[in-house]
Formats: structure tokens, sequence, C-alpha cells
């Protein structure tokens, strides 16, 4: 059985998800404990230690691009990536974008706010499934702040993040708009996007910057909604209206 290894939350896995679902593919998810992953992983012998990582065929395969590309080298050719050249490049243009520009915004927005603030941080362990997660918030505390720094979360980041966050969307909109993404079948640049405006869509802060744009839409399209929303935590001076 194809196997994909996440942690809970993570969007580029439920990228990874979406994709093997699009194309057909027969996979069973294993969710791995938050901060334990590392360890699960080199025990499957995955090189690095990041999820999604998957095995396809008996094959690893590891990152949301590498595994866009290997779902579509399984086939139906095109089910992925468009067969034209030039609208495949497009496509791998914009996917690539969205891995390296917004995938990061919900990530750091998280394990910041999983690091600065124990309430929330219980809440979402409760939700994750975690028991007694008092006790859990207190003994995940070094690990999410590690996480948070390995993430380069921190004020500066995460506030640099929330200024610039309309001309990301700007460019969301418009790869919509020129039609790259959000056509009626959706590429392995509308899954990588489409997660990340998903998760961003969870956290109170970012609903007023997202809700009435067209990438709003293609997130509810695409992507089952996250279960509940992490409260508003951001400080009111470092929103723009975007
Ligand atoms: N850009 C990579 C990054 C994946 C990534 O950073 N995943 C996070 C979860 S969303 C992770 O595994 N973090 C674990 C860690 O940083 O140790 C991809 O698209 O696969």
């Amino acid at each position: 059985m194809n196997k994909l290894y996440a942690i809970p939350f993570s969007h580029p896995s439920i990228a990874a998800h979406l994709m093997l679902e699009r194309a057909g593919v027969p996979h069973e998810v294993v969710n791995f404990p938050m901060g334990l992953h590392p360890v699960f992983l080199r025990a499957r012998r995955f090189p690095g230690s990041t999820v999604p990582a998957l095995i396809l065929d008996g094959c690893r395969v590891q990152g949301s691009l590498a595994i866009s590309r290997a779902i579509e080298a399984r086939g139906p050719a095109g089910i992925l990536f468009p067969v034209d050249p030039a609208a495949r490049e497009r496509v791998e243009e914009a996917e690539r974008w969205g891995e390296s520009e917004l995938q990061p915004i919900p990530r750091r927005l998280f394990r910041w706010t999983m690091a600065g603030n124990p309430a929330i941080r219980r809440r979402v362990l409760q939700r994750a499934g975690l028991p007694l997660p008092g006790i859990a918030a207190r003994v995940m505390k070094p690990i999410v702040t590690r996480f948070a720094r390995s993430a380069n979360a921190n004020d500066a980041t995460v506030r640099a993040d929330m200024e610039g966050l309309g001309m990301l969307l700007d460019r969301v909109d418009a790869l919509i708009a020129e039609g790259t993404i959000g056509g009626p079948e959706p590429n392995a640049a509308d899954f990588q996007i489409a997660t990340s405006l998903a998760a961003m869509l969870a956290f109170e802060d970012l609903v007023p910057s997202i809700e009435n744009r067209p990438a709003a839409d293609l997130a509810r399209r695409l992507v089952p909604p996250y279960p509940g929303k992490v409260p508003a935590v951001v400080p009111a001076g470092w929103t723009r209206a975007a």
C-alpha cells in the first residue's frame, strides 16, 4: 500500500494527499506526532526531516514538489501538469512560487502562535487528538519553540509577513485571472497554493484579508476547511488591509 507520512495540520501534506486523490492513487495517510516526526522519518529511511514524505509504488519521495512530479510521472499524463510544454512551464513556476513564498506564511504564523500562546497551544493540541492537552501543552513548549526557531518565526518575520500578505494574495488572484490556476481541472500549482490559502483561512487574523478574494474561493473549492480557527493574536498595528 502507498503511504503518505504527514503531521497534523501540515498544509503541504494536505496538498500531497489531495494530489494523490486527484490522480486516483490508493494510499494511506499516516500522521506522525508533532516533534517526533524526524525519528519516524529516519526509521523509514527518508533522507530529510520534513513531511510530506511518500512511499509510492515502493519508492521514497519527499517534499511536495517532488511528490507532484512523481504522481504525474505515474500517470495518467496531464493529471497534475498540462501536457503542453509552455502551459506546463507556467504551472511549474506558479507551483514553485507557491512552495517558496506562500507556503512559509501560515507555517511561520502557526509556529510563532504556538510558541508564544499557551492557551492556544493547548486548544490546538487537543484538536490534534493529544490526550491530556494541558500537560501536553507544557511538555510541548520546548518542541514548539524549536519549531518556531527552525522556521525563523519571530516577531520581526511574522510582522513582515503580515505587511507583505496583500501583495502575495494579489499574485494569487492574478494567477487565477490569467488561468494558470483556478480552472475546472486542478493542477499541481492549484493544490500547492490552495492548501496554503486554506491554512491561512484557519487564522482569525488572516480571514479579513482573504475572504472576499478569488483566492478564498479557490481554497474553499479544493481544500476541506481546517477544524476550528486559531483566535486573533497578531497586534493590531501589524495587519494591513489587504
Ligand atoms: N517545502 C517543503 C517543506 C515541508 C515542511 O517544512 N513541512 C513541515 C510541515 S508543514 C515539516 O515537516 N516540518 C518539520 C520540521 O520542520 O521539522 C515541502 O513543500 O514539502
